[in-house]
């Protein structure tokens, strides 16, 4: 699920620089998409290289990948645009539209460390446990994406990724009917473009094919929303059998997960302690990006 990019592919991204993105309300503009295809297909490589990628998060048993970006990172810099647009068009090839659901946030979002925030959720130093993003959002995100600026220079926080629809075939009858009953809730709803209404409350199983519908699932429910005692404990038991099949692997500088939600869930290990000890501008940084599939026939909203 690591994808290197091809020497020549590397020195050709570095002298072709692509041009500043625009914006289509939330969405990455279709003319922007158009653009950095015309420029990059003509590039020796990069069809394969795209093609193993959509293998990677569409194909039998995959659902995600990590391109390696790092040299790429290393000549142009993480904090340049010019790198950014380039991860920006690999995420387009993924036949999906980067775009924001957060009106107030730019299209790539900031996740670094804040000591003082809920250790288990986004940015916080904790374990931040199985789940999708926007889960209580009709349509989630198809794709959520993680780009590695630096990784925790205490060297903790390995992300930890699990096949969801596997774990779901590990429980018992009784529990996946449980899973399928509309029980579950988490977290509130608020202006945000793209990912359709609040979902309150839903179902964690909605009888879909593997790679089709969502495992709509969370594991920070079992701590921070209200359950029924027979719901709980048939969650509980999915966010075991996901830790059971878990892999786990430290993101590197310029290394660029991509996530498929309809068939992989992901989380992060507990970032080393001592965090706040590190200078901020030193901390760990990841950049977001959400991407809805569907190309071609613009914004899916
Ligand atoms: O920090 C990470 O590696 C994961 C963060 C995450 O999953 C999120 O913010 O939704
Ligand atoms: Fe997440």
């Amino acid at each position: 699920m690591f994808i290197d990019i091809p020497r020549e592919l590397e020195s050709a991204l570095i002298d072709r620089p692509l041009p500043t993105w625009e914006l289509d309300g939330s969405f990455l503009a279709k003319s922007t998409i158009e653009r950095y295809r015309t420029e990059l297909t003509a590039t020796a490589r990069f069809e394969e290289t795209t093609a193993k990628l959509r293998h990677a998060l569409t194909g039998e048993g995959g659902g995600y990948a990590v391109l390696r970006l790092g040299n790429l990172a290393k000549t142009l810099r993480t904090d340049d645009d010019r790198f950014l647009r380039l991860a920006t068009a690999f995420a387009t090839e993924v036949a999906a539209v980067p775009f924001s659901p957060f009106p107030r946030w730019p299209l790539w979002k900031d996740i670094g460390v804040k000591v003082d925030k809920d250790p288990g959720k986004s940015s916080g130093i904790g374990y931040n446990a199985f789940h999708m993003d926007l889960v209580n959002a009709t349509l989630p995100p198809d794709y959520t994406t993680l780009l590695c600026v630096r990784p925790d220079p205490l060297g903790g926080g390995p992300s930890i990724l699990s096949d969801a629809h596997a774990a779901v075939t590990r429980l018992s009858e009784n529990n996946r009917a449980l899973l399928a009953e509309s029980a579950y809730h988490y977290g509130t709803f608020f202006d945000l473009f793209g990912v359709g209404e609040e979902y309150k409350p839903f179902p964690i199983l909605d009888g879909s094919d593997p790679g089709e519908g969502f495992v709509r699932f969370t594991a920070k429910m079992l701590e921070r929303s209200r359950l029924g005692q027979a719901h709980a404990d048939a969650a509980r038991e999915l966010a075991a059998e996901l830790v059971r099949g878990q892999v786990s692997f430290m993101l590197q500088p310029g290394d660029y997960l991509i996530v498929n939600q309809r068939r992989f869930l992901h989380g992060r290990e507990a970032l080393h302690s001592g965090q706040e000890t590190v200078p901020v501008a030193d901390r760990r940084l990841l950049l977001q990006l959400f991407l809805r599939a569907g190309v071609g026939d613009g914004p899916a909203a």
